[in-house]
């Protein structure tokens, strides 16, 4: 039967539920009701939802860092130490469990055990089950929510909502495309129907639980509109399920303009959407990812980026911004490292946060020129689909007309070519089969022959590769040396 977007039979979905929870034993001890009993009982300020919510009406941009480790004690010592210096805590998932190679993250957590230090790049919270993830959430004051990669999430979900976690983040497409090689899409889609369908039964039961699709998607020069687009499709999939606060995410390109417009056209385009398919009872925040690409090695100019994407978040008006540290060209940062992400980033919302950008023709046309580019892509989804989005979404991945540059999966086409124009902002050099409105094209190719005239070289393929060493190399637009 094909795939659709339709809300999971509950028959269908108790009957997936058996599956689920036997696939490890750490499934057998999570018990719905219990779970609910467990949320209802949490404190508001424990609450993802509650403190999107405030900040929604404060105007504030909250901050979250990124962590997670192999061992129990050691994960609730590392939340402990960043809890101070952020609003909102995360618990990153280990690479074993997001494939769900569950006994590899057995070994890891042994050999963590014998090492005294984690040798797993996240916390495991399948292998350490529902007792162990309340621990986590008993031992901090401020909201929790699971960040992974996960294709097939569902034994994860069921444990950590279970165990009080308040936020999720993921989706069918966005934890597929940028993650995973070989998985088909309908069958990562389907598996987060059930994610979905999950936290629709805790709304059903009067407990709140936030929805992140994951923004940012490959990181790497990825256009506005390409990773509105994806948001807009897994915001309609987990509403469709019974989500009702979902957070949209977008990844700092570097560009001023250009990033503050997405935030703003991401937001307004989320409403338009989400009301034009019937949806009005939810809640919408928005995430700023700082940069994710490639970083200078130096701290000193790390923190540089770090603290433009934490300015631009805030002039942007994003809900909240996710936080990378000084040793992200290196890898896994130390808690000390993290806190100074943090801190870094709590200096610059605070002298940005009371000021406005001001209105601006610039942005402005910006704004426009997304929401044209995603509105172009979307009709052609919805029209792939005979008007199911799931249908349409999935068709539209094999014909190229939604295509993630830089992606693992074999099933996305990679053949759109973004490059930055004069001014740094991502504009398309290659279309590949994504339908975007001529006019809209002729205006990239306008802004990329402008940085071609400036840099004396045709725009060619070496611009692309120049632009995604840049940042690391402490530019923003590779130019030719
Ligand atoms: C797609 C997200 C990649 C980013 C960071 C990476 C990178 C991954 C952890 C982590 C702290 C972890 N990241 N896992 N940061 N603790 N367990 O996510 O460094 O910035």
């Amino acid at each position: 039967m094909q795939l659709r977007n339709q809300k999971l039979e509950m028959d269908a979905f108790l009957q997936e539920r058996a599956e689920v929870m036997q696939t490890w034993p750490t499934g057998k001890d999570v018990d719905f009701e219990d779970g609910v009993r467990y949320q209802l009982a949490l404190p508001d300020s424990k609450r993802f939802s509650n403190v999107l919510a405030k900040a929604e009406r404060d105007g504030k941009t909250l901050s979250q860092p990124r962590a997670g480790v192999a061992l129990v004690d050691e994960h609730i010592k590392l939340l402990q130490f960043l809890e101070p210096s952020c609003d909102l805590l995360p618990t990153t998932i280990d690479a074993y469990t997001r494939l769900n190679h569950y006994e590899k993250a057995a070994e890891g957590i042994e050999r963590s055990v014998a090492a005294g230090t984690s040798l797993l790049n996240g916390f495991p919270a399948v292998n350490h089950g529902l007792a162990e993830c309340r621990c986590v959430v008993e031992a901090l004051k401020k909201p929790v929510q699971v960040r992974h990669g996960t294709p097939d999430a569902r034994l994860l979900g069921e444990i950590t909502l279970a165990a009080g976690f308040t936020a999720y983040e993921g989706g069918g497409i966005s934890y597929n495309i940028p993650y995973a090689k070989k998985v088909p899409l309908e069958r990562s889609i389907r598996h987060w129907q059930y994610c979905d369908r999950l936290v629709g039964l805790y709304e059903e039961r009067g407990v709140r639980i936030n929805r992140e699709p994951f923004g940012p998607l490959s990181g790497t020069l990825v256009p506005p509109f390409v990773s509105h687009s994806v948001a807009i499709i897994e915001g309609l999939l987990a509403l469709q399920q019974g989500c009702k606060c979902i957070t949209l995410g977008y990844g700092q390109a570097g560009n001023l303009v250009q990033d503050i417009a997405a935030i703003r056209a991401l937001r307004e385009l989320g409403h338009e959407y989400f009301r034009a398919a019937g949806f009005d009872d939810y809640a919408l925040s928005t995430v700023f990812h700082q940069w994710m690409g490639g970083f200078p090695e130096n701290e000193a100019m790390a923190f540089a980026v770090i603290g433009w994407g934490s300015a631009i978040a805030a002039l942007a008006g994003a809900t909240k911004v996710i936080v990378k540290t000084p040793h992200e060209a290196i890898g896994m940062p130390t808690k000390e490292a993290n806190k100074q992400g943090l801190d870094a980033t709590a200096q610059m919302l605070n002298m940005v946060r009371e000021q406005v950008f001001p209105q601006s023709p610039i942005v402005e046309r910006e704004v426009e020129l997304i929401k044209r580019e995603v509105r172009a892509v979307l009709a052609k989804v919805f029209e792939l689909g005979d008007g199911d989005v799931v249908v349409g979404a999935v068709r539209a991945f094999e014909a190229g007309v939604l295509d993630v540059p830089f992606a693992p999966a074999t099933c996305n086409a990679g053949k759109l070519l973004p490059v930055r124009d004069n001014e740094g902002a991502v504009r398309i050099f290659e279309a590949g089969r994504v339908p975007l409105p001529d006019d809209v094209l002729a205006y990239h190719s306008e802004k990329i022959a402008e940085r071609a005239k400036a840099e004396n070289r045709a725009p060619a393929f070496q611009m692309v590769v120049d632009d995604i060493y840049a940042i690391s190399k402490s530019k923003l637009i590779g130019r030719p040396r």
